[in-house]
């Protein structure tokens, strides 16, 4: 009797383990969308290696799949929120540019996922003015936000942080999943205010920098020949980097006045009495040597551009470590088999090539941005996938890998078929525009077409030029090939190619 009733227990016992993996094995997985700003594919080692080390970032990579041509449809902040939410270009979605307010009764994928029974959250940067829709939680900063004692908003209204801004949002969003309800599958978009302008470093990590030269890029001092729109950019390192705004010079004589110098004065009256010690300890030396050195020209550029490095690359530090700190956190709830962790920014960000910092342009560094995914459960390729991916991407990936219908109007394709290895027909060409003219780093509005070795563009508006350049002979575009006679026939046809790009965006002004 005894015995049988052992051997019941038994079979019960490994019936209930076979259900319960069998449960998992349908459960919809997690998903955990952690997005920088500005942050280059150049400053992530697992896509270069000259500049920082980022373990914590290519572990995602590592552990997953590393997209090598990533790209944004608009490289500007609230546009590219705008596309990732949506699925749809900018023209589609009505989020063109930074001034305008999201309409946040369009179809996004945090509302779908809402809808099929997930949790929602999205902590940190937001910036698209509209109140968020379609999150059970949301705890966002007020447009850029600040580095240091940042306020946040959340439904409850407003409420002050004390500390650094990437520190607090990865707290806010380990204490989201940890009160979570353990029932339901969730979303977490964790968005930071790093490694935006004017990068502000987090004190505890200002050693790690010291006395190291960063590599200069070969086109550093730009002329600019034959691209008459990139000679309008208000973005050069040289002449438009404050001094004290964007590179921390405050001397006390007030030996060093710039533009925007009281501006950066208000952000750094934002820290503690302790932070400003900890601050003024590594900043105050510097300022001395670069009073001493009495630096111009070419030297003063080239001074500048190590300055700008140390404070970005110190930004991003932080970042790396505190992904870290969400993984392991995701390891040690039990999490990581079944969450979908991507890992990317709101477009590129140029380090010193063609002497600039921002985005915007239609140019490499800008356009691309870092995408890494990991999901052990559900990618079946190693390492690296080599197609034509865009953030209009993003939207019908997370629906399709919920097992949620993708709706005919988003413009996206879902990854799943390339992080599962099947072999599909897969887009050859991307459309880009930017509209936002004029700002403050003056970039002409620009629309264009990227193949896998060609790019055309068209800048419009105050001025009317076209640049083609062959990505494969010329990496950084520094030689437009337009109108030179034996490209006329390519041209032909990336124009043709163009217009049918706009016809299956619905694009109806070209
Ligand atoms: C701010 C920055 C600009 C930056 C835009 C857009 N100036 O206006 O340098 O291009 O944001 O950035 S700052 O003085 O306020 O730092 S975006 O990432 O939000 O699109
Ligand atoms: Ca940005």
């Amino acid at each position: 009797m005894k015995i049988h009733f052992l051997l019941l227990g038994l079979i019960l016992l490994i019936f209930s383990c076979d259900s319960d993996v069998a449960n998992q094995e349908n459960d919809p997985p997690n998903i955990i969308f952690i997005m920088t700003d500005d942050h280059s594919i150049q400053t992530m080692s697992a896509y270069d290696g000259r500049f920082i080390n980022t373990p914590n970032l290519d572990r995602i990579a590592e552990e997953g799949v590393l997209f090598t041509n990533s790209f944004v449809s608009n490289s500007i902040c609230a546009p590219s929120r705008a596309v990732m939410l949506t699925g749809k270009h900018s023209h589609l979605n009505g989020q063109i540019d930074n001034f305008t307010r999201f309409d946040s009764s369009q179809v996004t994928f945090p509302k779908l996922l809402q809808q099929a029974g997930y949790q929602t959250a999205l902590i940190g940067k937001w910036h698209l003015k509209s109140q968020p829709t379609g999150f059970d939680h949301w705890d966002v900063l007020r447009g850029q936000g600040h580095y240091y004692n940042t306020d946040f908003y959340s439904a409850k209204g407003k409420e002050k942080s004390q500390g650094y801004v990437t520190d607090i949002i990865t707290d806010k969003s380990i204490h989201w999943l940890e009160n979570r309800d353990q029932e339901k599958p969730f979303c977490l978009l964790t968005h930071h205010k790093a490694t935006h302008r004017i990068w502000m470093p987090d004190t505890s990590l200002f050693k790690e920098f010291a006395g190291i030269e960063f590599e200069v890029p070969d086109n550093f001092f730009d002329d600019f020949e034959g691209r008459e729109a990139a000679k309008d950019h208000v973005m050069g390192i040289d002449r438009d980097m404050d001094l004290v705004y964007d590179l921390k010079m405050l001397d006390d004589d007030g030996e060093i006045q710039t533009k925007y110098r009281r501006l950066y004065e208000g952000f750094i009256a934002m820290l503690s009495q302790e932070q400003r010690e900890a601050w003024d300890a590594y900043y105050d030396p510097v300022i001395d040597d670069f009073l001493k050195a009495d630096l111009e020209g070419e030297e003063l550029a080239l001074w500048k551009f190590q300055r700008y490095m140390k404070d970005y690359l110190q930004c991003v530090r932080s970042v790396d470590n505190n992904v870290g700190r969400l993984m392991d956190y995701l390891e040690e709830a039990g999490l990581a088999e079944n969450t979908i962790v991507v890992y990317t920014s709101d477009q590129g960000f140029y380090m010193g090539e063609h002497g600039w910092f921002d985005k915007r342009f239609m140019y490499e560094e800008s356009f691309r941005t870092p995408l890494a995914i990991r999901f052990p459960k559900g990618i079946k390729v190693d390492n690296s996938i080599t197609a034509l991916v865009q953030n209009i991407d993003y939207a019908p990936t997370f629906l399709d890998y919920a097992g949620v219908e993708i709706p005919d109007e988003m413009q996206g394709k879902s990854m799943k078929p390339l992080l599962s290895g099947d072999s599909i027909q897969w887009r050859d060409a991307l459309y880009y525009h930017y509209y936002e003219h004029p700002n403050e780093h003056g970039t002409h509005k620009h629309y264009g077409i990227r193949t896998d070795r060609y790019k055309l563009i068209h800048f419009y508006g105050e001025i009317n030029t076209w640049e083609l350049f062959d990505l494969q002979e010329d990496v950084h575009e520094m030689n437009n090939l337009y109108g030179q006679p034996e490209y006329e026939a390519l041209v032909a046809d990336l124009k043709k190619r163009l217009q049918e790009l706009q016809v299956t965006y619905k694009v109806d002004r070209f």
